[in-house]
């Protein structure tokens, strides 16, 4: 049944039946969340970066219909030329893009889902959505906090933006048993800084200790999947009191013109880019490659 939708990769798949470590990707990082042609060479690199250490990478999407695990280049230059115009694709989107035969990126829900679907554990990416911040009116909570809950795949990445409310964020996580490991931190990173002003719950400073920290959690079938959270390295981060204005101003202008539903993440982070002369997405693009290093470093050891 599920062969019939899902496509894995050649490389994926010996990978995975010889047990080599393999990371998963997500794609609405490349078609929404950087411009071309950024997001494609950003998108390429990330592949290298989990090959040069020691796994092989999934970048996961839909593709006419196919939930796919594992792309070509040309599949990936192509949703990254697309860009916005692919559909951004979340649980709730996968049967309608599967029906229709479209294409679509997928977010950290829907790529958890389809990793899920193909046996990969481990998942590299920049940020997770969460909480809004006023979600208390507005009831935006990204579904990619489900998806955390109920779903065995571990998310490696910077923490969140300051677009969400993180303190909101932890407490959601807490409640639907989400562990927030933090890499060689008690904080909480924020993205674009090392700091935010939130503990993480647990802090681990080996690749390998997440490795067992994560068998531990599935044996006992505990279900759901973990925040791995890595700060951004020192020299990439940015300055906190202009990364804070950036995101003030593009939440004030996402306010005035009405902004909604899966609109708000893709529309707050160009603005935040667009504010910041591009210094944010140099910064993104750093926190990307650390983390699908040290996703592939737990790959690894699992
Ligand atoms: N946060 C980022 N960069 C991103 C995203 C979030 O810093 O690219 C993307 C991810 O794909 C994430 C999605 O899963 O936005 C969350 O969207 P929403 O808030 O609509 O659930
Ligand atoms: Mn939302």
């Amino acid at each position: 049944m599920i062969k019939d939708y899902l496509v894995i990769s050649e490389e994926v798949k010996d990978a995975l039946d010889s047990n080599k470590p393999v990371v998963a990707l997500e794609s609405t990082i490349i078609s929404h969340g950087m411009p071309y042609p950024q997001n494609v060479e950003t998108a390429l690199k990330v592949e290298q970066i989990v090959r040069d250490n020691g796994a092989i990478p999934a970048t996961i999407a839909i593709i006419n219909g196919k939930l796919k695990a594992g792309l070509s280049k040309e599949e990936i230059e192509y949703l990254g030329k697309k860009g916005r115009e692919v559909i951004k694709v979340s649980r709730r989107d996968i049967p309608y893009v599967v029906s229709k035969k479209l294409d679509g990126a997928t977010t950290v829900a829907g790529t958890m889902i389809i990793a899920s679907l193909a046996g990969i554990k481990v998942f590299a990416t920049g940020g997770i959505g969460g909480v809004h911040r006023n979600a208390q009116e507005t009831f935006d909570i990204s579904a990619d906090l489900q998806e955390l809950a109920n779903t065995n795949v571990a998310v490696v990445c910077a923490g969140a933006k300051s677009i969400l409310d993180l303190g909101l964020t932890l407490e959601y996580l807490e409640t639907f048993g989400v562990p927030v490991i933090g890499y060689q931190t008690v904080e909480l990173p924020a993205f674009y800084t090392r700091k935010s002003g939130f503990n993480v719950n647990f802090r681990l400073d080996s690749p390998e200790e997440i490795a067992d920290f994560l068998k531990v959690k599935w044996d006992l079938n505990l279900k759901g999947g973990a925040v791995i959270a890595n700060p951004i390295p020192e020299e990439y981060q940015m300055d906190y009191d202009a990364i804070t204005k950036a995101i003030e101003d593009a939440l004030a202008e996402a306010e005035k013109l009405g902004i909604k539903g899966k609109e708000t993440t893709p529309f707050l982070l160009s603005k935040i880019k667009d504010i910041t002369g591009g210094k944010s997405l140099e910064s993104n693009i750093q926190l990307v490659y650390n983390n699908a290093k040290l996703a592939a470093q737990i790959a690894s050891y699992l």
